[in-house]
């Protein structure tokens, strides 16, 4: 019922915005339709909306024909593409309480193995970069990233993936936008329930709780589960991409978290591909 809403629903669907082009009384949602349709209906060409993206193919070999004979079959058109995208980018680690964190005030400044020199205290989920169509923004705020530690090996990223879903405009999400989430982790995660070893009992409400970019009910409010975050990022409309290494790929495909759409990506990379940085954990938008 929104142009929004009809061009996210499939390749081929636009918008008619044509003044009168519904008869009264007729739903709204009779402006989506095909370009051919629409026409066919007596709406100007120009004034169907349908945006395109701005993409360039940059890697376009033809398919291979004698595929087995030598190199790598070529099996896709195109290879490689460059996107334009308005990055923003957060970074989680887990709920600062016993037995997530050590609670000792030195470790609680600096969690990392003593030799570690760059080492920034634990937190639970921080936003660090609103979205933005400046690149270098992106990439001075990723460089600026320290690693931090915590006891043990799960993480706080539903969490993070839960106020970067509920917190819209405080982290830049637009109307109109596809709205797509990287995690990048070398982690699995905590879930509802795992808050009751630190006595957090109050269960995750799915709302935003964000003050001067930090995540503010880490500690007193229990982890979301997997549904919950499942359904936060289908009613945000948005995509998961899961950039996690090799031995978390079940820990991820099993887990769920994105049964909501047909289709959806997994990575395999190292972090240094991912993103040029020495960090663990990290939610970009
Ligand atoms: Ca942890």
């Amino acid at each position: 019922n929104s142009c929004s809403n009809c061009i996210r629903s499939g390749a081929y669907c636009m918008w008619c915005k044509q003044l009168n082009f519904t008869k009264p009384g007729k739903q709204k949602a009779a402006r989506c339709d095909t370009w051919a349709k629409l026409v066919e209906r007596g709406c100007m060409e120009g004034d169907i909306i349908s945006p395109q993206n701005i993409l360039t193919v940059t890697k376009n070999n033809i398919l291979s024909t004698n595929a087995f004979v030598k190199d790598e079959p070529v099996q896709l058109r195109p290879q490689e593409v460059n996107l334009k995208l308005r990055p923003g980018f957060g970074s989680f680690v887990d709920k600062t309480v016993l037995p997530f964190t050590n609670t000792n005030p030195e470790k609680l400044k600096k969690p990392c193995a003593e030799k570690e020199q760059f080492c920034q205290p634990a937190f639970g989920y921080r936003h660090v970069l609103s979205m933005t169509a400046n690149d270098a923004d992106f990439k001075r705020e990723v460089d600026k990233q320290r690693i931090s530690g915590n006891l043990d090996s799960p993480e706080g990223t539903l969490d993070a993936i839960m106020q970067a879903a509920v917190c819209g405009d405080r982290i830049g999400w637009r109307n109109s936008s596809t709205r797509l989430i990287v995690l990048t982790t070398d982690d699995g995660f905590h879930m509802a329930g795992d808050g009751k070893l630190a006595g957090i009992l109050e269960p995750n409400d799915e709302r935003c709780y964000m003050d001067n970019q930090l995540y503010t009910k880490s500690n007193d409010m229990d982890y979301p589960s997997v549904g919950q975050v499942a359904s936060q990022l289908e009613k945000n409309n948005i995509q998961p991409i899961f950039a996690v290494t090799k031995n978390m790929e079940n820990v991820y495909r099993v887990s769920r978290l994105s049964f909501f759409q047909s289709f959806f990506l997994f990575f395999f990379l190292s972090f240094s591909i991912v993103i040029n940085v020495n960090i663990c954990n990290a939610v970009t938008y």
